[in-house]
């Protein structure tokens, strides 16, 4: 079988990952159709060899369209997707739109693909800096429960988009060469500096993001008794996001057994030879798709703690990867 695949959002830094992840996996695509804003009308994109053009979308844009893979931000997936739900399209949204609703699955297939079957045409894709914190987190969880996580993120500026990968380079430049900076995108700047900053701040003195990684786990591992607290940070650095993760366990578990587990579980490569300065770097992973784990130590302040070191490419699993893998999932499944 073949379906017809629409990407919402294709002119993005996650759209147009979506795009190559779909060639490169060879997904089994009958024709695809690709949707943005106003402003990108006229263009083409490439998908095997071919030009596709960019269309607007419309009330009647989803009719025949079986799977829609949306990253256009949560306002326009607040519009889009009951409408292309409707028709008869299965959404995979990569927006914070919808994950926190009760009857909207929230995926990472490593972790809870079993969710899948109660969709009602929308599917929810975590934020990326939860995604690669679950997968490396749920094969620990199954034997020895996590109690607790303490993380602390490095995100790449991708996270943001286009445009702030573009402010990103340029401040570099501009001051490298003597000029003045433009702030366009972030309230400081970025280049050679880090941000402890992603997303709006809340009343509870946290940011969005923040809040996302505890409220995000505990759906996605299906266990509300996982304490989670998070700082986010923003650093100079255009691909992959890195978090220092802090695990408190009910079962004593030695890091031998932690890297072992992980080396078995899907998605995940142990990097982590500290003697050969071996453990995942966000210029090693940009463009790959795992989940690298490395730094794995014994937290020697508490009786049953576990530290670690996580880096993926956010726009690879923590975005289009992730959305893909639901969407092939949901094939195979027949949940589609
Ligand atoms: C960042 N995690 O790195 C964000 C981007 O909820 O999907 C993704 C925001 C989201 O800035």
């Amino acid at each position: 079988d073949r379906y017809v695949v629409a990407v919402v959002g294709a002119t993005g830094a996650v759209g147009n990952e979506m795009i190559a992840v779909l060639e490169e996996r060879e997904f089994p695509v009958e024709k695809l159709r690709l949707f943005a804003s106003e402003k990108s009308e006229g263009k083409t994109l490439q998908f095997e060899g071919s030009e596709i053009p960019v269309e607007v979308l419309n009330e009647d844009s989803f009719k025949g369209i079986d799977i829609a893979l949306f990253s256009a931000g949560a306002e326009r997936s607040k519009i889009w997707a009951p409408i292309a739900a409707k028709s008869g399209c299965v959404v995979v949204d990569n927006s914070s739109q919808w994950r926190m609703e009760p009857d909207v699955p929230l995926v990472v297939p490593e972790v809870n693909a079993h969710d899948l079957k109660w969709h009602k045409g929308i599917i929810a894709n975590p934020n990326c800096s939860t995604i690669q914190m679950v997968v490396a987190l749920k094969p620990i969880h199954d034997v020895a429960k996590i109690k607790r996580v303490v993380v602390t993120t490095f995100q790449a500026v991708s996270g943001t988009g286009k445009k702030a990968m573009d402010e990103l380079l340029q401040q570099t430049a501009d001051l490298l060469n003597f000029r003045e900076i433009q702030k366009n995108v972030y309230p400081h700047q970025i280049a050679f500096n880090v941000l402890p900053h992603i997303d709006k701040f809340l009343e509870n003195g946290y940011t969005k993001e923040e809040m996302k990684m505890v409220n995000e786990t505990k759906k996605i591992m299906g266990d509300n008794s996982i304490k989670v607290t998070a700082t986010t940070v923003r650093v100079p650095v255009f691909r992959g996001h890195s978090e220092s993760i802090n695990i408190e366990t009910e079962k004593k578990i030695m890091p031998n057994e932690v890297r072992s587990i992980l080396s078995k579980s899907p998605g995940i490569v142990v990097l982590d030879a500290p003697e050969k300065n071996v453990y995942p770097l966000p210029i090693d992973v940009a463009g790959k798709d795992p989940v690298y784990v490395g730094r794995i130590r014994e937290d020697e302040s508490i009786d049953n703690g576990i530290n670690m070191w996580v880096v993926s490419d956010n726009l690879r699993k923590g975005a289009a990867l992730n959305a893909v893998q639901i969407a092939e999932e949901l094939i195979k499944t027949g949940n589609r």
